[in-house]
């Protein structure tokens, strides 16, 4: 049995976190948060130590070091610029790291974590759950055993719609989640660069505080992406049936199924990582530098191969009187 400690631990996403180690048959034996609304663990783990200050934990868990309870794991789930620095803690106290996507917020954050990594002789595993999902499995292996020289074509709408306490959040603020190509984006950058190899063209059409859309040329596709937030955006079909979320994936003009089967991937995540399989710290590039360049790219604007949905009015920023 693995012991672990979690941070930001009081979150959406913690808990799970705290299942896929319940899962999995192991143990969580502290949790952080500067927030303290975290009656959730007893859900899981009712005999773990929970800590609001930093230092507090910091001393908790070096003694567990010092006694046979030493932390095998330290589980991240804080907002994503604290990333790398809670990366670092969990190497220094001589565990491994699973954390949260997007890794981090810029490719050369990836660099000094590999010098971390091999400073301390530990690893970091990044969750990148859609890479575990069935249907996207099933088309990775289509595309490796097809031509090698096929070029597909793509259409990808992501719609994940959001109230107006995003924006207000660290979630809206782009210094710390990167914007929504960063936050929610990444997961079909990492997934569309794993199946149809790198970047080649990336071109931004829309980014705005609730929406994106752009083109990749990528080794083995031309993509048409567009990601939102904004339930405004929702084709019609799904909004006249009360639905806010809209994930299609077309290949050659077909549907590629892969709405469903998203909340069991945590724990898939865990059994992949503790099998000795997880996804590593270069795993992540891709898609890290690709939610940097799109972050710096100024949109081009409607013109060329942009996602028919992206053709959708703009809205304001909710907090722009
Ligand atoms: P959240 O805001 O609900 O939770 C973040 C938690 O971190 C909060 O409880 C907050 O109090 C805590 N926190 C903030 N600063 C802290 C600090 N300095 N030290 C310790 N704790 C701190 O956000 P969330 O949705 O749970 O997201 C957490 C992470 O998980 C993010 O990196 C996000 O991108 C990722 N996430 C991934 C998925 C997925 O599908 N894989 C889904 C949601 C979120
Ligand atoms: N929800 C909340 O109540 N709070 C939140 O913080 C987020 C959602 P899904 P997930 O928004 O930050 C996705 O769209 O898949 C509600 C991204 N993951 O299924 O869990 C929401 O209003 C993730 O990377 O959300 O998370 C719905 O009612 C990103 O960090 C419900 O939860 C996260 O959004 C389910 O919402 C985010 C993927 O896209 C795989």
């Amino acid at each position: 049995m693995k012991n672990f400690a979690l941070i930001g631990a009081a979150g959406y996403i913690a808990p799970r976190h705290m299942k896929a180690i319940k899962d999995t048959g192991n143990n969580l034996l502290a949790a952080y948060d500067k927030f303290d609304s975290v009656g959730v663990i007893d859900g899981h783990f009712p005999e773990a130590d929970f800590f609001t200050e930093f230092e507090r934990f910091d001393r908790h868990v070096e003694k567990l070091k010092r006694s046979d309870k030493k932390i095998d794991y330290v589980s991240i789930c804080s907002p994503n610029y604290l990333h790398d620095s809670h990366i670092r803690f969990g190497l220094r106290v001589g565990a491994d790291v699973i954390c949260e996507k997007p890794l981090v917020l810029n490719p050369w954050n990836i660099d000094a974590l590999q010098e971390v990594e091999k400073e301390h002789g530990k690893r970091v595993f990044n969750i990148l759950q859609l890479r575990l999902h069935p249907s996207i499995i099933a088309l990775k292996k289509k595309i490796d055993e097809g031509p090698s020289d096929k070029i597909y074509d793509i259409d990808l709408a992501y719609i994940t719609s959001r109230g107006h306490w995003y924006y207000t959040s660290w979630k809206g603020d782009v210094t710390k989640s990167g914007g929504i190509a960063t936050n929610i984006g990444v997961h079909f950058y990492d997934m569309l660069t794993w199946i149809f190899g790198g970047i080649k063209e990336n071109v931004v059409h829309v980014h705005t505080h609730d929406r994106a859309a752009g083109y990749f040329q990528l080794e083995k596709a031309r993509v048409r992406w567009f990601l939102s937030i904004n339930s405004d955006t929702l084709p019609d079909a799904v909004k006249a049936r009360g639905g806010r979320t809209f994930r299609s994936l077309t290949m050659e003009g077909e549907e590629i199924e892969f709405s469903d089967g998203f909340t069991e991937l945590h724990t898939h995540s865990y059994e992949h990582i503790l099998d000795g399989q997880g996804f590593g710290l270069e795993e992540a590039r891709n898609s890290i530098e690709i939610v940097h360049d799109i972050r710096h790219k100024e949109p081009v604007g409607l013109i060329g191969e942009y996602h028919p949905l992206a053709k959708g009015e703009l809205t304001n920023h909710p907090f722009d009187f």
